[in-house]
């Protein structure tokens, strides 16, 4: 079992990881830059070392100096949180060549699935539906045009280094495809130093939903049932659920199957989420696989019981996974409203500053993950989600009720956050209804009361 563990993240998820460590008697090291020297990750772990200035370049995406902060406190083990190094293939070979574990898949995993064309591919020889599309990357415009004439327009340009909408381009004909397909390998070629890029029928309005999987180092994997993660804007989720409201029991057991089929086809270790596409007609198709613990991993622990912080520790430490795919039972509903520090009336706008009254919601069903206090000062130098509140109910509208009641509760004053909005989503029927899809918020009004 790993004895001491170094956190090389900030904020809410590195609490989390903290808190999960601590129950199981492991030593935790906080990494933070000179502006985080006061953050609540810095006061709960039992070491703390700076490691640079604000920006996340010269602090927690320095490889050589969080290496050397595990180093130097003898810390076993890594964990990377979500963002920064969690999905970084150099980042976990220096932890290997400095005999440090990475809590997460290997290098190679990371990079297989990286490669959004790649992980296609993967997923096609494992069985995995995946949309209508090109087999593997296209080169030229007129290799382009001739698959969309195949499929059908619209078609959608995607680069293989992009993901998480980055680097995809719409073409809705045979006039716009030249243009559309020279612009998103620019895009690509600028962004990630790779151009390359396949092509995919269009899903018009479809759900994004994703299975959480847990793979241990012995070959066993179980999935964990699905988040359904629709309520996005520009590619930021703000509000996810679990279980879906448009699975039938059938269809979750398909897809779950189909998400331990792909993981246990690539060698993969440790956790991963499964992304699909389900469009009206309950057809799944694969989307993109993420080798990091998700934002939204709480209500799918709340749903199931399973701690999936520790069950990655556990992993990690080489123990085998203490759970089978029968012991895992889908109880009640949960919901993540997150709360960044934004300005839902004025273009969701960033809004730092300090927290001067902090009351977060309690009681039965309602779980605040949050690294904020009062007195804290929200830097402008990071992601703006600044907590995350859970809910969990026996059911969908009791999880509805529960979550109206506990945002009407919880103050975050002075600074602005996306408060009203999700009060104001959870006034819209068709959110309700659970009848959403991921173009729900350009496509419905939502009355955000503006606090003034
Ligand atoms: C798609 C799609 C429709 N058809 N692929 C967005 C980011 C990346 N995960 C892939 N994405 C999409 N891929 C096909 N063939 C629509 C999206 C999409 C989307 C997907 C999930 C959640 C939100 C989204 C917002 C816009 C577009």
């Amino acid at each position: 079992m790993i004895q001491k563990l170094l956190i090389a993240n900030r904020g809410e998820i590195a609490v989390r990881i903290i808190r999960a460590a601590r129950e199981m008697g492991i030593a935790t090291v906080a990494v933070f830059s000179e502006i985080d020297a006061d953050s609540m990750h810095v006061r709960l772990a039992d070491e703390a070392i700076c490691i640079g200035p604000a920006p996340s370049v010269k602090s927690y995406l320095m490889v050589p100096n969080i290496i050397m902060a595990a180093k130097s406190s003898g810390a076993d083990a890594i964990h990377p949180g979500y963002g920064f190094l969690a999905e970084n293939a150099d980042f976990v070979r220096h932890c290997d060549e400095a005999g440090i574990i990475f809590v997460g898949p290997s290098a190679d995993a990371i990079d297989r699935m990286g490669n959004k064309a790649q992980a296609r591919a993967t997923a096609q020889a494992a069985g995995v539906p995946v949309v209508p599309g090109s087999d593997g990357v296209v080169e030229t415009a007129a290799d382009a045009a001739q698959f969309a004439d195949e499929v059908g327009y619209p078609v959608l340009i995607k680069a293989s280094a992009g993901g998480g909408g980055k680097g995809m381009r719409v073409a809705e004909n045979a006039d716009e495809l030249e243009k559309q397909f020279t612009a998103a390998k620019n895009e690509a070629a600028a962004a990630f130093g790779n151009d390359e890029a396949y092509l995919e029928k269009y899903l018009a309005k479809p759900r994004h939903v994703e299975f959480q999987v847990l793979a241990d180092s012995a070959g066993n994997a179980v999935y964990l049932f699905e988040r359904d993660c629709s309520i996005q804007r520009r590619h930021q989720k703000l509000i996810e659920e679990a279980p879906s409201p448009a699975l039938t029991p059938q269809l979750r057991k398909k897809m779950g199957e189909a998400a331990v089929a792909l993981v246990k086809a690539v060698d993969y270790v440790n956790a991963a989420t499964v992304e699909f596409l389900l469009d009206k007609d309950g057809k799944f198709y694969f989307m993109e696989m993420n080798t990091r613990v998700q934002v939204e991993h709480p209500i799918t622990e709340q749903i199931t019981g399973i701690d999936i912080i520790k069950e990655q520790l556990r992993i990690a430490s080489g123990e085998p996974l203490s759970i089978t795919q029968d012991d895992i039972e889908l109880d009640g509903h949960a919901i993540e409203f997150r709360i960044n520090a934004e300005d839902p009336a004025h273009d969701f706008r960033p809004n730092p500053g300090r927290i001067d009254q902090l009351i977060v919601p309690g009681g039965f069903g309602v779980r605040v993950d949050t690294h904020c206090y009062p007195g804290y000062l929200v830097p402008p130098t990071y992601d703006s989600m600044i907590a995350k509140l859970v809910i969990w109910a026996p059911t969908r509208d009791e999880a509805l009720a529960r979550g109206a009641r506990a945002l009407a509760e919880m103050i975050i004053d002075p600074i602005k956050t996306t408060i009203p909005f999700h009060q104001a989503a959870l006034r819209v029927d068709d959110f309700i209804a659970g009848d959403v899809a991921t173009d729900f918020i350009e496509t419905h009004q939502i009355d955000i009361e503006d606090e003034g």
